[in-house]
């Protein structure tokens, strides 16, 4: 057995080429079995050695040697002492920092000789090319790159790297990513090309509901170094400078919201190869545009992850074909046939069908305010065959959200062979599993895991196709289980940036990061930012982290967002009220400064059977729901500066959200547990944000359950309390009707979703209709923030507060609703945690895998603890506590 650390990491990357952190961190997980780390000893072929470290850190340990300089490759090791044993050496392993400085660049930015012009969503892309010679052997070369708009490279014809939508999507005005790639591989001494294809990207084409165009500049832009090391020692430096050719080419327009085009009869083969006449392109031009903002990304990049073959092709007439994946997804087709040159075939995206059989977009049309019509939907391909054999057509300018595509204007009969559905999105590493009993159950997990990955597009979006937009509550409600299922720590630190660069002057938050430039000063949408709920994704998503990953960084990095946001929300509940409060309560009562009641607020959002009174909603009283977010996220805050040793504003925030909680109670909370307003999502917050006291919190969940009944046992939460919903019953003894609603398979419910065949969860209850028509998105994964209770109540693994990176975390299955087993895994930074149970013979069967150098409590149904460390351990509980969870009909 090794005694060496393994799978040793460099900040949250399994592949730390290009690093921009001057003081990367450092992880590695402990031989199996170990019980305890007792000391490190880290070193590194730059010198570093930080000698025997008396320390049980094997997480995020912050590097702490030579200052590190740009392009460095380092290689370093590590050991263990534990158990009273000293380890061996671990293998080694690599990071490389990417160009920390602006001076490193001795490129310049280019753009297209002529700059691609159409309407906005309909511009070309543009084909970049420079050719040089390599005079000596290159030992090893590295390509920096980078754009405004969309790049993807090629050298000698070879495309480079796998990294999908470069340099992905920050906010551009004070942030823009540098890809690395280790492009050894494609050079050769003698004459050598870079091809680039540039196109709008989210710089310059349509973006969000309101499909802004130009937004960060109306000029597409490429910057390119590439650092060839020779045999011996020497450098040759070749980049975006003057010489480079540019032309437009066969993608005759390209936007991420619209679509790709493209015309192959205009494609100039050869382009990105050596030996191409370039004599009819054009000088591309050198531009002076700012080096200040470049970084690396701290995410792994996007990425073309899998593939599908269709379930089904059908024609529909001659004209028309049907395309079914079997899975709504983001990313693409690729069409391997593309009939006889001229054909112009078109492709539609859709999540559904309409009664006719044929693919829908209605349901993803943007509806604006003044507009009669609807906006179209986009997400529409073309492409027209040059009759060449081997062409294939795979747009990778755009992503969309899809199950069906409709292919117009094919000669022929496709095949499933013939087209590919192309998965895309950041490729994250998955951390968690679940299945259960109830297939169902099992399926609406997978729906919540699709709807992530769809929704994982560089940044957290809230949906694939309407709006592809970063919008802060979603992600908020999200994170937790996001964290879960896959590993989101630099994917959402990389986004907690932008949301820090969208802050206000005043502290709002922006609805959406990154914000659209210009937006907040359009007045029509301007007043919507700063919502409760939204805003506090500043505090909610750093403090997840922190307890997903130990985090502690992130943390520090948001804390003055952190302050100015809650500054903001501290002085509109000090100093204005809500003209409804004024009107009935002319002198303000005492609490009221803690009462946050004014501002827009999206409020709960999209609660089933509720009608959106355009007029009335903006001016709505949300005081219980704001002022609920106000104390959660102070206390938050106050838990968050207590990691950090900021003493004095942990007092400070521990002691304003005690008096927020005191005003929420004086305001929303009679003697008797009875709460206002009297609806499931102020009860589910009430008891999930600790708002009521001890001695009510059972009067509060007995009138919550009353509400679930009132309601035939239905949920009427929206967005936001949907997360807490079956936790809060679970917690206060009604895990039966947690179950009760789970299973629930009329509307609304999660199990409709899958009933009617949903593949991701849909972003209204009522997403499919009984009748089967479409309404809004189908991709939208805040109501699948359910399955958080599957892993932490049904498979009962828990992580507490105060044990970050499930250092030490609790299995407390609670078995239930007819199911006869579970099984749940996540993938910590300490190794892999596991519990599953099955019901055997009148007894509870339970199989715990407690990663090293950790511990968990195991909580069994009859109320045993017991404590285990590292290994599987094995219990049997026969507490009669369960034996009434009998099947409910129809269910296993
Ligand atoms: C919708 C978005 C998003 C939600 C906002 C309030 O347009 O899709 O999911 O956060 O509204």
């Amino acid at each position: 057995m090794t005694t060496a650390a393994l799978k040793l990491r460099v900040e949250h990357l399994d592949d730390a080429l290009g690093l921009h952190v001057t003081e990367p961190r450092f992880s590695w997980r402990l031989p199996a079995g170990t019980a305890e780390q007792t000391a490190y000893r880290i070193r590194a072929d730059n010198g570093w050695d930080t000698g025997r470290v008396e320390s049980a850190e094997s997480t995020l340990v912050p590097y702490d040697g030579p200052p590190l300089h740009s392009r460095q490759r380092v290689e370093w090791q590590v050991k263990v002492w534990a158990d009273g044993t000293e380890g061996d050496w671990s293998a080694p392993a690599v990071f490389e920092t990417g160009l920390l400085d602006t001076a490193d660049w001795r490129s310049e930015w280019i753009t297209p000789g002529e700059n691609p012009v159409g309407a906005p969503g309909n511009r070309p892309a543009t084909l970049l090319r420079y050719e040089f010679g390599v005079a000596a052997p290159v030992v090893s070369a590295r390509l920096y790159a980078t754009a405004h708009g969309v790049y993807e490279g090629f050298l000698n014809g070879e495309r480079v790297g796998d990294a999908e939508l470069a340099p992905g999507f920050t906010q551009y005005r004070t942030t823009l990513q540098v890809q690395t790639y280790d492009v050894t591989a494609n050079m050769r001494q003698g004459s050598n090309v870079l091809g680039v294809i540039l196109a709008d990207g989210w710089y310059r084409g349509l973006i969000g509901y309101f499909r802004f165009a130009d937004q960060w500049g109306d000029r597409p832009a490429l910057l390119a170094q590439l650092h060839l090391t020779h045999a011996d020692g020497t450098e040759t430096v070749v980049g975006t400078a003057p010489g480079w050719r540019s032309a437009q080419g066969h993608v005759v327009a390209a936007d991420l919201i619209e679509g790709e085009r493209w015309d192959l009869r205009r494609l100039p083969r050869g382009w990105s190869g050596t030996g191409f006449d370039d004599s009819t392109w054009v000088a591309a031009t050198t531009d002076p545009r700012g080096f200040r903002e470049l970084v690396g990304s701290p995410a792994p990049p996007v990425r073309r992850v899998q593939e599908l073959v269709p379930v089904s092709v059908r024609r529909l007439d001659e004209h028309r074909q049907v395309v079914d994946f079997g899975q709504n997804i983001n990313g693409w087709i690729r069409l391997d046939r593309l009939g006889p040159a001229g054909t112009k075939i078109r492709l539609v995206h859709g999540e559904w069908l309409d009664a006719s059989g044929d693919v829908t977009t209605e349901n993803l049309r943007p509806m604006l305010p003044g507009r009669p019509e609807p906006l179209a939907a986009g997400q529409i391909d073309e492409v027209v065959s040059a009759g060449t054999p081997g062409d294939v057509f795979e747009p990778r300018r755009t992503t969309h959200g899809f199950q069906y595509v409709r292919v117009e204007g094919h000669p022929e009969d496709l095949t499933p062979q013939d087209i590919t559905g192309v998965v895309v999105h950041t490729d994250l590493r998955r951390t968690g599993w679940f299945s259960c009993s109830d297939e169902q159950i099992t399926k609406l997990h997978e729906a919540v895991v699709w709807s992530l990955r769809d929704n994982a597009c560089d940044i957290p979006t809230d949906c694939p196709h309407r709006e592809r937009a970063g919008w802060t509550g979603d992600w908020q409600l999200f994170v937790p289980t996001a964290a879960f299922l896959f590993d989101v720590a630099g994917f959402s630190a990389k986004w907690l940036r932008d949301v820090a660069a969208d802050q206000w002057p005043d502290g709002t938050v922006a609805n959406i990061s990154p914000a659209v430039p210009g937006e907040h000063l359009i007045e029509e949408v301007a007043w919507l930012n700063g919502s409760a709920g939204w805003g506090d994704a500043a505090v909610i998503v750093p403090w997840e982290l922190y307890r997903a990953y130990g985090d502690t960084r992130v943390m520090a990095e948001a804390w003055p967002t952190i302050v100015r946001w809650l500054d903001r929300v501290e002085r509109a509940a000090r100093t204005k009220r809500h003209p409804d409060r004024a009107a009935t309560r002319p002198e303000p009562a005492s609490h009221e400064k803690y009462l946050w009641d004014t501002g827009f607020h999206w409020g709960e959002w999209l609660v089933p059977g509720e009608d959106i009174d355009l007029a009335a909603f903006p001016k709505l009283d949300r005081g219980d729901l704001a002022t609920a977010f106000y104390a959660h996220s102070t206390r938050l805050a106050g838990r968050i500066a207590e990691v950090l040793g900021r003493d004095d504003e942990a007092r400070h925030y521990r002691a304003l959200s005690e008096e927020i909680r005191a005003a929420w109670r004086t305001e929303y909370l009679g003697d008797d547990g009875r709460l206002t307003p009297d609806t499931q999502a102020n009860h589910v917050r009430a008891l999930a944000f600790d708002l009521v006291p001890d001695d009510l919190r059972d009067a509060v969940a007995a009138r919550l359950v009353e509400l679930v009944r009132a309601a035939d046992t239905h949920l009427g939460t929206g967005f936001l309390a949907t997360p807490y919903l079956l936790p809060v019953l679970a917690d206060t003894g009604h895990p039966d009707v947690a179950y009760e609603l789970l299973q629930q398979d009329t509307a609304p419910s999660w199990l409709v979703m899958i009933d009617r065949g949903a593949t991701t969860v849909w972003e209204d209850w009522n997403g499919v209709s009984a009748s089967g028509e479409a309404s809004q998105s189908l991709n939208h994964y805040s109501k699948g923030a359910v399955v958080s209770f599957l892993h932490r109540y049904v498979a009962g693994i828990e992580l507490p507060d105060d044990a970050p990176g499930y250092r030490h975390f609790r299995i407390q299955p609670r078995p239930g609703g007819g199911l006869t087993w579970a099984d749940a895994a996540h993938e910590s930074p300490y190794g892999r945690i596991e519990s599953a149970w099955s019901l055997e013979g009148g007894e509870l069967h339970l199989r715990v895998t407690v990663p090293p150098g950790t511990t968990a409590t195991v909580i069994l149904p009859s109320g045993r603890h017991e404590t285990r460390g590292p290994g599987t351990h094995r219990f049997v509980d026969t507490t009669p506590a369960w034996r009434d969870c009998v099947p409910v009909a129809g269910r296993p």
